[in-house]
């Protein structure tokens, strides 16, 4: 495999509702797409998923343009490289900014399964064409906001209902919830709203049954999580602080968590989410895909990973709708009223980018070549 050239295209899209996490609220997306071309003119689409600021993870939009434009593009464009697997190796003497580089990367296999006219889900060595599906559901203005927004949900089919909680905005809730819908598969996601200072509390979230606890602690730790995992019977899954196959490792050796949201973009690509996935069914750890609010491309590839074996809970991946009044892919991702999604047959991500939506949407270009 050989890139010819690696254009960048900065999208802004606002999103059907707001989205609420411990660490803000987003109302519009700035997304890049990133479209590789080799010198046969074949392509690739990937997404950049970072947020528009440092809020999730240390890098953002601006950075992420920066550093793929003057950095990562470079190092890949003109290289001779065995496969889009090799790609992430073009790009390992930049340290970090594995959003950056999964942007370019996960462009690199969709190019890759579309040359060899394989659908991306069974290039990357999927198992299940049928994924099961979950949502996550920021923080709202109201409980009866949040009620609304899961009766809607649950009505829809989804599997799982992830609710963002907070120091503000988790017992009494939660308590509601499971007031209001019974067992459901119900889970919190804190995006580092806590410390160990506040176990008492989390471990009062006990009585919830709830099928997981995410994220409750430092956005960058492995070892105050272990310590709450062992006072806690909720099983904690790890999101913010597992970058790489060695951090699932170290993750797993600490006992830190049970679970893990294994993200394209947190992790830097295709490859990296396979090294993880191996790690963890091997050691008899679940993971399931993230979302990072993604657009139909960004999705695509979630589609397409979370086919491999060891993702076996429900994702955060959903419907385009639930995002986008239109998205840029076409069909746009529907969920079937079992609450799964089946990745296409088609080559490649499966999907068609449209080029239109993209242009209406777009705000700026640039190309490395
Ligand atoms: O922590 O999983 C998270 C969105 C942005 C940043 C972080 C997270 C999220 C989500 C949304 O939970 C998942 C989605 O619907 O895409
Ligand atoms: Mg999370």
């Amino acid at each position: 495999m050989k890139i010819r050239s690696i254009e960048l295209t900065e999208i802004n899209l606002p999103l059907v509702h707001f989205f609420e996490t411990s660490f803000g609220r987003t109302h519009e997306r700035r997304i890049i797409l990133v479209r590789v071309e080799d010198a046969d003119g074949a392509e690739g689409w990937g997404e950049v998923t970072c947020g528009e600021s440092p809020g999730y993870s240390d890098e953002w939009t601006d950075s992420a343009w920066v550093t793929i434009e003057k950095i990562l593009a470079p190092m890949v464009v003109s290289k001779d490289v065995e496969n889009a697997s090799a790609v992430w190796d073009l790009m390992r003497w930049a340290r970090g900014h594995r959003m950056a580089k999964s942007g370019i990367e996960t462009a690199c296999w969709d190019l890759e399964a579309k040359k060899r006219g394989v659908p991306l889900w069974r290039h990357l060595g999927g198992v299940h064409q049928t994924i099961e599906c979950g949502v996550s559901i920021g923080i709202q203005d109201s409980v009866e906001q949040l009620m609304d927004k899961i009766r809607v949900e649950v009505g829809a089919g989804y599997k799982r209902i992830k609710i963002k909680i907070s120091p503000r905005w988790d017992f009494d809730v939660i308590k509601a919830v499971r007031k209001e819908f019974g067992d459901i598969l119900l889970m919190g996601d804190a995006n580092s709203a806590y410390t160990l200072a506040d176990i008492d509390k989390l471990r009062s979230l006990d009585e919830f049954n709830l099928m997981m606890l995410e994220q409750p602690l430092g956005y960058d730790d492995i070892v105050d999580h272990a310590k709450l995992q062992a006072e806690i019977k909720t099983p904690i899954c790890l999101d913010e602080p597992i970058k790489s196959p060695d951090d699932a490792r170290k993750a797993i050796e600490l006992k830190s968590g049970k679970i893990i949201n294994l993200k394209n973009g947190r992790v830097g690509g295709h490859t990296q989410s396979k090294l993880i996935e191996q790690t963890c069914r091997e050691a008899g750890i679940p993971v399931w895909c993230g979302g990072m609010l993604e657009s139909g491309i960004g999705r695509a590839h979630n589609i397409a990973i979370s086919t491999l074996a060891g993702y076996t809970m429900p994702g955060d991946v959903s419907a385009s709708k639930r995002y986008w009044h239109e998205d840029i892919i076409e069909p746009a991702v529907e969920v079937s009223s079992e609450g799964t999604i089946t990745a296409p047959d088609g080559a490649g991500i499966g999907f068609e980018v449209r080029r239109d939506r993209i242009e209406q949407a777009s705000v700026r270009r640039s190309k490395i070549n």
